[in-house]
């Protein structure tokens, strides 16, 4: 039996209208701790990331800048692009809404929508948020500055716009969505906004038709067959999760390798159009829907919502020059159940970071490695008989651990899957001062010699689980455990591929150096 490990993941793509910060590698990261997870696990993994391009927004910065709505466009995608090898993500494509290919997929899934009797024409008028891109009823706004601005619930400016519009019936599938999320309660993560969904579709009188043009502005996706109209900025970004995969070819080997998605992970703002909007337009089309939508929460830094006017807006180059890039992605997904809302503060993470990774797995690392080599002759040391104490080590090492941090990270817990790993590490620790192999050198140095192997066993273990949230730290530990590169899988963390008694190791160096909170601070 051949098993059908493919895994598909995608992040939002992200607006262009500002510049990254640390929310958006959130999500990235996220992602990528997933997407790597799973090829350690022996998936064949897609994952995908890109830019949101379309839309008023774009096109009014532009005009500012007096650059046309293509360059200004080129420019902000590119800055995203960049951001991607410095913190290490391990994207395997990424898509822009400018791009032909995404440009034709949007096309011919209108078309499709179309062909069903989902699409038509009328008026639009209501209040509009350019901000959001997104029309809000009346009873979502409060009064604004004048008598001709409202102010959406999101904080954004919204004007009263008429025009003429295209809509999707999205009034015909309340019942069918409503059957779906009963059908495929794994569809939508965490449970609160599984909640929230729900009830959005289970309003009173059902799901109210979707605007789904727009002929105020031209930059966007031409509507097949009427050139005033653009589509609407969502129905264009919502399909760069299959344009990616060569749709409308949907015999195209990416498509029909990796559609459904496995998971589309997003910011909790934007569920309802992942989790109404996509699924009712993939139904439409007759497209089979995404396996999960996991939203993630919302970080505020210093207990404070991010913003440039604060100036407190935290850049992926203030975490990676504060806390280097290994450092920065465990401390972004361990500080916080994964799903919650979390408050950043540089003293939280030094403190994290001093804990688990100074103290914690680089200690354990380091005094062990530097016994082998004092003690072993810098060789991974002869075993005689493993006890009860060395056993229970090794067999949380070789075979526990890894069984609950797979359950832990199908849960998208990761902040508990992480915690099972430091389980580990803490188990490492109280053995090494139990054991106290530095006493037994002249009393008994066989028995060293075998504290010192299971200690360096766990390690490697250890070190392979890591790798998918510290790729660059992990290597440096399993090459100084001088582990061939080939044999860093979790299948390989079985007793079958443990380390070999008289293997040369290298000297060993710190890998994660402690942090000055007063300098931080400073
Ligand atoms: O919404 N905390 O793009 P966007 C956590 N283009 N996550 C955050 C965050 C924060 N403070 N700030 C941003 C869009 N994010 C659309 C998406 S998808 C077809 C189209 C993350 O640039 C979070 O994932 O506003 C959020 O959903 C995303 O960035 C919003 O990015």
């Amino acid at each position: 039996m051949t098993l059908d490990k493919k895994y598909y993941i995608t992040t939002p793509i992200y607006y262009v209208n500002g510049d990254p910060h640390m929310g958006h590698v959130y999500t990235t990261l996220a992602c990528d701790f997933m997407a790597r997870f799973k090829r350690l696990d022996g998936y064949d993994v897609h994952f995908l990331t890109g830019t949101d391009e379309h839309g008023l927004k774009v096109k009014q910065e532009a005009d500012k800048l007096g650059i046309t709505p293509q360059e200004f466009t080129d420019q902000v995608s590119q800055k995203f692009q960049d951001v991607l090898p410095r913190m290490n993500i391990s994207n395997n494509d990424f898509i822009r809404t400018t791009d032909e290919r995404h440009k034709a997929a949007c096309q011919a899934l209108w078309k499709k929508l179309e062909a069903a009797g989902d699409i038509y024409l009328d008026k639009y008028a209501g209040w509009y948020a350019v901000r959001d891109e997104a029309y809000y009823g009346l009873d979502e706004l409060t009064a604004g500055p004048d008598k001709d601005t409202m102010i959406a619930p999101s904080g954004a400016e919204c004007k009263w716009v008429e025009e003429e519009s295209y809509f999707f019936r999205l009034s015909n599938y309340t019942d069918k969505l409503l059957e779906f999320y009963e059908a495929h309660p794994e569809f939508i993560g965490p449970n609160s906004s599984l909640k929230e969904v729900k009830a959005f579709v289970a309003q009173e009188g059902g799901l109210k038709d979707l605007s789904i043009s727009r002929t105020t502005f031209d930059w966007g996706v031409p509507v097949p067959g009427n050139d005033k109209h653009v589509m609407y900025v969502w129905i264009d970004a919502l399909t760069n999760y299959i344009s990616a995969l060569g749709y409308p070819d949907e015999d195209a080997p990416l498509f029909s390798k990796f559609w459904p998605a496995d998971v589309h992970m997003v910011g909790k703002e934007i569920t309802r159009f992942h989790c109404v909007y996509w699924p009712a337009f993939l139904m439409s089309a007759g497209i089979a829907l995404p396996k999960t939508v996991f939203a993630n929460g919302w970080w505020v830094v210093e207990g404070e919502k991010m913003s440039k006017s604060l100036g407190n807006v935290i850049t992926p180059d203030t975490l990676i020059e504060r806390y280097g890039v290994d450092a920065s992605r465990y401390v972004l997904m361990s500080l916080i159940p994964f799903g919650n809302d979390g408050n950043f503060a540089h003293d939280l993470a030094v403190h994290k970071i001093n804990n688990d990774l100074a103290n914690g797995l680089g200690n354990l690392a380091q005094r062990t490695l530097s016994m082998v080599q004092k003690n072993c002759e810098a060789q991974v040391p002869a075993v005689s008989a493993f006890n009860d104490e060395d056993n229970a080590l090794l067999d949380k090492a070789h075979k526990e651990t890894i069984e609950t941090v797979r359950s832990k990270m199908d849960a998208f817990k990761y902040h508990e899957a992480l915690q099972e790993i430091w389980r580990l590490v803490n188990m490492a620790n109280g053995y090494i001062d139990a054991q106290a192999p530095w006493g037994l050198k002249k009393t008994d140095p066989e028995r060293m010699a075998v504290v010192l192997y299971t200690l360096i066993e766990t390690i490697r273990c250890l070190a392979i689980m890591v790798q998918s949230i510290m790729p660059e730290s992990a290597a440096k530990i399993l090459d100084q455990l001088a582990v061939p590169e080939d044999q860093r899988g979790f299948i390989h963390l079985s007793e079958e591929y443990a380390l070999k008694s008289g293997t040369a190791l290298p000297k060993p160096e710190g890998v994660f150096p402690r942090l000055e909170l007063e300098e931080e601070a400073a």
